[in-house]
């Protein structure tokens, strides 16, 4: 092609490599790519760089409120909020007792980002508590697999078979999210 025929924008671009070539020599490049390479390594090990990290992640911290569908570890529940009904996120209200077996599923904490195991144990011995019916199912199975399924009523391990309510006890992190 004709140096003449060139579209304007070849031209701007050859102009532009010209010049960034002749004000450039390799050592140069290299000394400023070298530059960028220690400062990438580096830069991050300042405190004021960790103290922005730590901000972000906060390991530990349980962000929500526990009576409510969308907090965290109720990712996986299908029941009665039991910190609606006179319990908290880990203990039954009084009267009921809380059932020997469970149904497992993992949530992740929007505050440090890590997967946490969480059992959905039922509070039994007392009739429906009636509030704060929550359904998110997440991971959850068909009823034939019910050792992945929580539509299952867990009281049948504890001493009465009257639900009232599901708390959400954190058992662990999770290293590895199926
Ligand atoms: N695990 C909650 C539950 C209780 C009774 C019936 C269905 C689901």
């Amino acid at each position: 092609m004709e140096r003449a025929e060139m579209h304007w924008f070849d031209r701007l671009c050859e102009k532009v490599s010209r010049r960034i070539a002749r004000s450039t020599s390799r050592r140069s490049f290299i000394t400023a790519l070298g530059k960028a390479l220690v400062g990438g390594t580096v830069l991050p090990l300042l405190p004021v760089a960790r103290a922005a990290a730590a901000e972000t992640a906060r390991p530990g911290a349980d962000p929500g409120d526990p009576t409510q569908c969308d907090y965290w570890r109720n990712c996986a529940i299908d029941g009665y909020l039991c910190a609606c009904c006179g319990g908290s996120t880990s203990s039954c209200p009084p009267g009921t007792e809380m059932s020997p077996t469970t149904w497992i599923g993992t949530c992740r904490n929007p505050a440090d980002g890590r997967d946490y195991i969480i059992s959905y144990n039922d509070c039994c011995g007392k009739t429906s508590c009636g509030a704060c019916f929550c359904q998110r199912n997440e991971g959850d199975r068909p009823l034939y697999s019910p050792q992945r399924a929580n539509d299952i009523n867990w009281c049948v391990g504890a001493s009465s078979l009257a639900y009232h309510c599901t708390v959400t006890v954190i058992l662990g992190v999770a290293t590895n999210r199926n």
